[in-house]
């Protein structure tokens, strides 16, 4: 990636840590805001809030009043990976290289942190979006939001997830599980900065494609490091699906075909920006980093 490119996406994730820091002071009782607080600031790639500012700014030019959406959507994902982390799900010690949530605090401090995470997000869009932005607008980002957080997409995806573990599934149970678990909060990131960039409705389809090819490719990607990584690349516990019998990407298409869906994916997500236009380094930036991680 060219250094005027890391740059942009440097400022990027400072702006974000910074507002995320500024949108969520600690308050009475002091551990559960604390405990929010070491989640969502413990770094992480921050590529959804950095997904929604960009598609902001490249249709219109701005990204300001996408900017309490971006740290929204950071927040909703945090909160599904404090759950995710719990006992009586995924069960993990460690996320972004440091304990996880429940490790550090308890499990109950963890399910109220991803709790209170979750419906303090949508009150961040409510509060925080700048008043030039059409109160029409606003309600269909906050749709958007509600609907992908909710039972008919990431709820889904754990759902099914969860349900399949031990399991020989097929190939369609997966894309369903990766569509929902993953892709949707891609979607819900990209299709939310079109709309407060006011974006036309043959721009948020060709966008909401290219979500699509994006966050399938992302997942794919995160089953291949789950064999190939380390604790200390992944910042997260290798090995997991196999121990979980889990049915991924390698297990069912191997690791060689996983990697050539990717390569795939990313190569239709960056021709369906050519083909309509859409110019930005960090679009096609955040796709080549995918695809080169799995070469
Ligand atoms: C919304 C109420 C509610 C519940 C959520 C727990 C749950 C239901 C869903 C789990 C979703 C999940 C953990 C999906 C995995 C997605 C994924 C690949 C996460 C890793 O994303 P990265 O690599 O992480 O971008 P960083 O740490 O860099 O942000």
């Amino acid at each position: 990636m060219e250094q005027a490119v890391k740059q942009q996406f440097e400022n990027y994730i400072k702006l974000i840590e910074l507002k995320l820091d500024e949108f969520l002071p600690v308050k009475y009782p002091q551990e559960i805001w604390e405990s929010m607080r070491y989640s969502l600031l413990a770094g992480g790639k921050r590529l959804r809030p950095i997904l929604c500012l960009e598609t902001c700014k490249v249709l219109c030019g701005g990204y300001e009043q996408a900017i309490p959406t971006a740290c929204a959507i950071e927040m909703l994902h945090t909160q599904s990976l404090i759950h995710d982390d719990l006992p009586c799900m995924d069960n993990d010690d460690y996320r972004r290289g440091k304990l996880t949530n429940h490790k550090k605090f308890s499990e109950s401090t963890a399910v109220l942190a991803g709790d209170a995470l979750l419906s303090f997000a949508p009150q961040i869009i409510i509060q925080k979006t700048p008043e030039s932005v059409a109160a029409q607008t606003v309600l269909k980002v906050l749709e958007e939001f509600l609907v992908s957080a909710g039972a008919e997409k990431l709820i889904a995806g754990q759902v099914v997830d969860i349900d399949s573990e031990g399991k020989q599934i097929d190939k369609k149970t997966l894309t369903f599980i990766h569509e929902n678990k993953t892709g949707a909060l891609f979607k819900l990131s990209i299709r939310a900065g079109a709309i407060l960039g006011n974006a036309d409705e043959k721009t948020i389809q060709a966008l909401t494609m290219f979500a699509e090819k994006l966050g399938l490719a992302f997942q794919i990607m995160d089953d291949i490091l789950d064999v190939t990584s380390t604790l200390e690349e992944l910042g997260k516990t290798p090995g997991k699906d196999a121990l979980e019998e889990k049915a991924t990407y390698v297990s069912l298409y191997g690791l060689d075909e996983a990697k050539n869906q990717v390569a795939s994916l990313c190569g239709s997500a960056c021709d369906i920006l050519k083909e309509n236009n859409i110019e930005s380094n960090i679009l096609t930036g955040i796709v080549e980093s995918i695809s080169e991680r799995v070469c």
